[in-house]
């Protein structure tokens, strides 16, 4: 339809998609037999039976923590800096078809370096896939390292120290900070001390909160100095804290499929689209694990336009607070507008 096209034409920006979650079941059954690591026996774990087995169990998810164990298992077949830069590649190329015009991608470091991949290959891979997607697509890209909640306090602080001495964040290499995984269960302000160093450096932070966890998990994100916050649904639970959101201008990176795939939501009705656009909540909409999820940024887009209905103008607001909140500079801005 036009409005279709409407919605593939507006200059679209990713805040929220996490470069391992583009491991389809294809490249994860290829890159297994290429740097010949196991994956889990179907015998005790058919999903693994094929690739057509995987994606049918990506239907079935039960929660977030199910979904993360099928996403780590994912990424161990990521070696060697080719992987992850082929990997960025095929993601910012998607991307690329979709309408987006810069995209800023999380990683998982202290993931990889637990398997014993080290620091450097991870961030010279998926940064040598960012600069050939800025030089041969014009893109323009931010690579944001995540921490993960499921690992130890110690861990983050082991990857943040790599991340300072690396000289990445003056290089531009790596823009910011964020963490994800398992929301529930952890402490909520388990990075406290490694949000206070990199903010006293006035590093870009955001955090994963109000997925699955309660308002309180984005008020305490606000209170460690993330200044975005990622998928934040829940916060209509809040409203105060929506007024003050709302009156600071602080973006929700939302992830429709991904809420309905991980059952935050039962449908892509219930995202509360309409509720963050009548309280004057900005927010972007995003793809979040796209391989996993059954759609990338475009069938986001398509999905929210199916099920809310939003307007022509409403549509040019929402791409245009995208632009204005990307982590990029004003000239870029104007030249995404
Ligand atoms: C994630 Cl959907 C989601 N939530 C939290 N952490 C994540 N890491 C990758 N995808
Ligand atoms: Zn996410």
């Amino acid at each position: 339809s036009s409005l279709h096209d409407f919605i593939h034409g507006l200059p679209k920006c990713e805040h929220h998609v996490h470069l391992e979650g583009c491991m389809s079941p294809e490249l994860i059954f290829t890159m297994a037999a290429r740097n010949n690591i196991s994956l889990p026996d179907p015998a005790t774990n058919p999903a693994y039976a094929s690739v057509a087995a995987l994606t049918a169990r990506y239907d079935h998810f039960s929660s977030l923590d199910d979904f993360l164990a099928f996403y780590f298992r994912g990424m161990d077949v990521l070696v060697n800096e080719a992987d992850f830069a082929d990997l960025a590649w095929w993601y910012f190329r998607k991307a690329h078809a979709d309408g987006v015009h810069h995209a800023e991608v999380f990683f998982d470091p202290q993931v990889h370096i637990d398997r014993g991949v080290s620091y450097e290959t991870v961030v010279n891979g998926f940064s040598a896939g960012c600069k050939r997607a800025e030089r041969e697509l014009g893109l323009s890209t931010r690579l944001i390292l995540c921490f993960v909640r499921h690992l130890p306090v110690s861990s983050a602080a082991n990857v943040y120290e790599k991340f300072i001495s690396s000289g990445h964040f003056e290089a531009g290499v790596v823009h910011g900070l964020g963490w994800s995984s398992s929301e529930v269960g952890p402490p909520k302000d388990m990075f406290r001390e490694q949000y206070a160093l990199a903010a006293q450096r006035s590093i870009p932070l955001t955090a994963h909160a109000g997925e699955e966890g309660d308002p309180t998990y984005i008020s305490t994100a606000l209170e460690l100095g993330a200044t975005r916050i990622d998928h934040g649904i829940r916060l209509v639970e809040d409203p105060e804290l929506m007024k003050r959101i709302a009156s600071d201008g602080t973006l929700l990176t939302v992830c429709p499929l991904s809420n309905v795939r991980l059952r935050c939501v039962p449908s892509v009705e219930q995202v509360p689209i309409r509720q963050f656009l009548g309280a004057g909540v900005k927010f972007s909409i995003n793809s979040d694990d796209p391989a996993y999820f059954g759609g990338y940024i475009l069938d986001n887009y398509c999905a929210v336009q199916e099920a809310h209905q939003l307007s022509v103008l409403e549509w040019r607001m929402i791409a245009e607070n995208s632009v204005q909140q990307s982590w990029i500079e004003d000239s870029r801005k104007a030249e995404l507008l």
